[in-house]
């Protein structure tokens, strides 16, 4: 009698405790269910996370908008971030991360600068146990030194910048490309992905490809050094991102040419000052390239940590713009 008695009383108070326990928002302890040799896990919640973000810069319009989510994110969710900055350097991202591993944060996001360079710092991450979300850049490491990529399929948005641009063009054109920084993921997939198209147009050439490292002052110089050089031979410009585009138009006008008309121009991320050249009859084309990756990294970062799995690449998804409408859609653009 005694026994049956004391089995209803924990049968009820694990049917009352039992769901609390498995909701994501409890902080009670988990009761282990009668029977049940093993005690579940107790799942974390975004107010348990302690994340360590290594950003690579703030080289771009694309890069303050990616920024900007990442925290706004954190601060929304109320996850302890920890970020730095890497001023466009390596070591100094390396650096965040080695900082991060001595502060036992939970998880690490790093938008790696370059794609070579980061097995010995990510398997220093590894043996300390706290994974690594490679966040908008791919690293290229043994797929063990990283739980999962969020972001962008760069080969593709090079395949359409060329698709956009053969059609601009009507399949005859001089093109100089204004590459992004040496060695990094999107840089490198761009520049593929755009020759992969172009391979059918024998009436397309790309007459001289340079870095411009994303920014809008190196775009500038490169093309003001391209039209020294080439003068009005340039019918074409493809950038790997819109800062670089800006800064080439600015160029093209002092050079006495008009961009958009006299050169065609297609570039890439798709963020406001890309409309506003757009609208300025400046720009011809912009492929869009999404930097609001916070939300979805703290969603990845709260499933690793509770010991679900994910993909090994979430891909973001992405559209093209063009004049025709830019001045409708920029009010809503969000970077
Ligand atoms: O296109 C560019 C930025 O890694 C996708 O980096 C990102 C690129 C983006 O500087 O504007």
């Amino acid at each position: 009698m005694k026994t049956s008695r004391t089995l209803i009383f924990f049968v009820l108070l694990a049917s009352i405790l039992g769901p609390l326990a498995c909701s994501p928002l409890s902080v009670s302890p988990t009761i282990s269910e009668p029977g049940s040799a093993t005690h579940p896990e107790q799942k974390k919640t975004y107010e348990d996370l302690i994340v360590g973000y290594a950003q690579l810069g703030a080289e771009s319009e694309w890069r303050v908008a990616n920024t900007l989510s990442v925290k706004e994110t954190a601060e929304q969710l109320g996850v302890e971030l920890r970020f730095f900055d890497g001023q466009q350097k390596q070591d100094n991202q390396i650096e965040a991360v080695r900082k991060l591993i001595v502060q036992k944060v939970d998880i690490i996001g790093i938008a790696p600068i370059v794609e070579t360079g980061w097995e010995e710092v990510f398997q220093e991450a590894k043996d300390a146990g706290i994974p690594i979300i490679l966040v908008d850049r791919r690293a290229n490491v043994p797929e063990d030194l990283y739980v999962s990529y969020l972001g962008s399929d760069f080969l593709e948005e090079g395949r359409n910048a060329a698709r956009i641009m053969a059609n601009l063009v009507d399949g005859k054109a001089n093109i100089v490309e204004l590459a992004g920084t040496v060695d990094s993921a999107p840089a490198n997939d761009r520049y593929t992905g755009f020759r992969e198209i172009l391979q059918s147009y024998p009436e397309i050439q790309i007459i001289d490809s340079q870095s411009g490292d994303f920014t809008r002052a190196r775009g500038r110089e490169v093309m003001a050094a391209f039209l020294q050089k080439y003068g009005n031979s340039i019918t074409a410009v493809y950038a790997h991102n819109d800062d670089m585009a800006l800064g080439a138009i600015q160029s093209i006008e002092e050079f006495g040419l008009r961009p958009g008309v006299d050169i065609k121009i297609v570039s890439v991320d798709a963020a406001r000052g890309a409309f506003e050249a757009m609208i300025a009859g400046k720009l011809n084309a912009t492929v869009e390239c999404n930097p609001l990756l916070g939300p979805q990294f703290f969603e990845l970062a709260l499933k690793v940590v509770n010991g679900e799995t994910i993909p090994k690449w979430v891909p973001s998804i992405e559209t093209v713009f063009f004049p025709d409408g830019a001045s409708e859609i920029l009010p809503t653009r969000k970077y």
